[in-house]
C-alpha cells in the first residue's frame, strides 16, 4: 500500500499524483485536459483532493477519465494526516448565515426556499443551479406563463374530502408531482440528492436520478425503500454500451440538450476566486473560459442522438421511454409514432434555447396535435410539464390543460440545499396543502375532476406587455443624445 508520504513525493506538474477517496492516481497526462484548468488541479498534487474532488464530479469521473494503469491502488489511512482547511472571510460568512437561517417553520411556500438557497449557497453552487441560458427570457417566461392561466372556479360542490393523489407511468404517487433531475447535487449539500431519495420514500413521491448526481447510482438506491419506484434521467453518452448497464422503471431521455446552452452566470465563477474577488487572470492556468460547471462535464453527451436511435433503446429495455423536453406538436407525434410512453415538455428550465416558449403554451398545441392520433387522455402516452412550477396552483393549471403530472427541479434541489431532508418533506407538505386548497376553492374533490373548463387559457400565448426586462443589454447601452445647441 502507497504512503501518503510516497504520493507527497509526486507533487509537480510533470509527476502529479493524487489521492480520491483513499485510492492513488497519476493524473500527470490528464492536467492539461482538466476542464477546470491545471491550477486548481496542480493545487493538490501530492495531496488528498477528495473534499475539493467530490461536489463538481458526478462519481466515476476520474476513473472514467484515466486508463487504468493511472490508477496506483490504495492509500495507507494511517499514514494521511486530516488537512485543516482554512476558510476564506466570505466562506465563514456564508456558514453563519446558514446557521441563522430562518427556522423551517418560517418557511410557507417553495420560493422561500429559494430565498434562502440564494443567501446560504456557495456563490458557485448558486451560479450553476441557478443560471439560465443566454439572456435567461425563457426561465423567466417559465414562470409568467403560469401567470396568464386564470381560474374559473365551480361552486358549490360538496369538497369536504380531497385527493390529489395520482398514478405516474403505473407507480402510485402522493402527489401529481414528480421530482425532476438536477445534476451535481453535493454542490449544495453534503448529502446530495439522497436528501431527495429519503424523503420521496418517507412521503410516496417519485424521483428522477439524475444522470450526472453527486451520489452513486448504487447509493441513490439503496437509499431509496425496497419498493420506492425512481425514474431515471439519461444523457445518452457517446459510448452507447455505458448506456445498457443502467436498469430502472423508467427511463427519461434528455431530447432537449445534445450542446448544452451557454449559462453566463455559471461560466463567470471561472473569473472569481473562494473569497469573492477576481481571479488573476493569468492566461497561463488552462481553464477553458467558455465553461461553466456544467459545461465542463458535459463532454459525454452524444450530439449524434436521433429518431433512428429510439428502436434501439426499446430493444435494450423494458422501461417506458419518455422523451423530456419535447415542444413541438410535430415532435409530440414522432414520440407517440415511435412507440414511446410519453413526453416531458420541458426547456429544460430555461437553460437551453433561450427565448424558446413555456411547457406549458406548448401544452395546448401538443394537447390538440395528440388528440387527433388517438383517444384522450391516453393512458399509454403520459405528457409531463416542467418549468416553474412552485405552486400547487400552477400543478393545477398544467393538470386542467392536459398534463398527467408536473416535474419540479429547482424547487426540491433548493428545498434540499437550505434545509436537507425536512425541506423537502416540507416542500411536499406545502405543494399538498396547497393543492387541497385550490382544489376544494376550486370546486375539484380529485384529479379526474379537474377540467380544461376550469381554466382560461386564451391569455397564455399572448406575450405582449410581458417581455422581460433584458438587463444585460439595458445596463450597457447608451441612450443617444440630442441635437446640441451652441452655447448649451
Ligand atoms: O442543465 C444542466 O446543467 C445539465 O443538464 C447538465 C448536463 C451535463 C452536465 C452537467 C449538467
Amino acid at each position: 500500500m502507497l504512503s501518503a508520504q510516497t504520493v507527497a513525493e509526486h507533487a509537480s506538474q510533470d509527476n502529479c499524483w493524487i489521492i480520491i477517496h483513499g485510492q492513488v492516481y497519476d493524473i500527470t497526462s490528464f492536467i492539461p485536459e482538466h476542464p477546470g484548468g491545471s491550477k486548481i488541479i496542480l493545487k493538490y498534487a501530492g495531496k488528498d483532493a477528495t473534499e475539493a474532488y467530490e461536489p463538481i464530479h458526478p462519481p466515476n469521473t476520474i476513473k472514467d477519465n484515466l486508463t487504468p494503469d493511472k490508477h496506483l491502488g490504495p492509500v495507507d489511512p494511517s499514514t494521511v494526516t486530516k488537512v485543516v482547511k482554512v476558510l476564506s472571510e466570505a466562506e465563514k460568512q456564508r456558514q453563519v448565515l446558514l446557521e441563522n437561517r430562518p427556522p423551517l417553520d418560517e418557511i410557507l411556500n417553495l420560493h422561500d426556499f429559494e430565498a434562502v438557497a440564494k443567501v446560504v449557497l456557495p456563490p458557485t453552487a448558486w451560479a450553476y443551479y441557478s443560471s439560465a441560458s443566454d439572456d435567461e427570457i425563457t426561465i423567466r417566461e417559465n414562470r409568467a406563463a403560469f401567470q396568464r392561466v386564470w381560474f374559473r372556479p365551480r361552486i358549490l360542490v360538496n369538497v369536504s374530502t380531497i385527493d390529489y393523489s395520482s398514478t405516474i407511468l403505473g407507480q402510485r404517487s402522493s402527489l401529481p408531482v414528480y421530482i425532476s433531475a438536477t445534476a451535481l447535487g453535493k454542490l449544495g449539500h453534503p448529502d446530495g440528492e439522497l436528501n431527495l431519495t429519503r424523503a420521496a420514500g418517507k412521503h410516496g413521491v417519485i424521483q428522477m436520478i439524475p444522470t450526472l448526481a453527486s451520489c452513486s447510482f448504487d447509493e441513490i438506491v439503496d437509499a431509496a425503500q425496497p419498493n420506492q419506484p425512481l425514474f431515471l434521467q439519461l444523457y445518452v453518452n457517446r459510448d452507447r454500451e455505458i448506456t445498457k448497464t443502467i436498469r430502472v422503471k423508467a427511463l427519461f431521455i434528455t431530447v432537449d440538450a445534445p450542446q448544452l446552452g451557454r449559462r453566463e452566470k455559471d461560466m463567470r465563477m471561472k473569473f472569481v476566486g473562494s473569497d469573492g474577488t477576481a481571479k488573476v487572470q493569468d492566461g497561463m492556468s488552462g481553464v477553458k473560459k467558455d465553461e461553466g460547471v456544467a459545461r465542463a462535464i458535459s463532454s459525454f453527451i452524444d450530439p449524434s442522438l436521433c429518431w433512428d436511435d429510439i428502436p434501439w433503446f426499446q430493444t435494450i429495455t423494458n422501461m417506458a421511454i419518455i422523451l423530456k423536453g419535447v415542444s413541438t406538436p410535430e415532435d409530440a407525434i414522432l414520440a407517440l409514432e415511435s412507440g414511446c410512453q410519453g413526453i416531458v415538455l420541458s426547456n429544460h428550465g430555461g437553460r437551453q434555447l433561450d427565448t424558446s416558449r413555456s411547457g406549458l403554451e406548448n401544452l395546448i398545441d401538443i394537447v390538440a396535435a395528440l388528440k387527433t392520433r388517438g383517444p384522450w387522455p391516453n393512458p399509454k402516452f403520459s405528457v409531463f410539464v416542467d418549468g416553474g412550477v412552485r405552486r400547487g396552483s400552477d400543478v393545477l393549471k398544467a393538470l386542467a390543460l392536459g398534463a398527467t403530472a408536473v416535474g419540479v427541479g429547482r424547487g426540491f434541489l433548493y428545498a434540499f440545499c437550505s434545509y436537507g431532508e425536512a425541506g423537502v418533506e416540507k416542500a411536499f407538505k406545502i405543494l399538498g396543502d396547497e393543492l387541497e386548497m385550490n382544489m376544494r376553492l376550486l370546486g375539484a374533490r380529485n384529479l379526474k375532476e379537474i377540467k380544461p373548463e376550469m381554466v382560461d387559457a386564451s391569455g397564455l400565448r399572448s406575450h405582449a406587455g410581458l417581455t422581460p426586462t433584458d438587463n444585460l443589454y439595458q445596463s450597457t447601452y447608451q441612450p443617444l443624445r440630442l441635437a446640441e445647441f451652441k452655447g448649451s
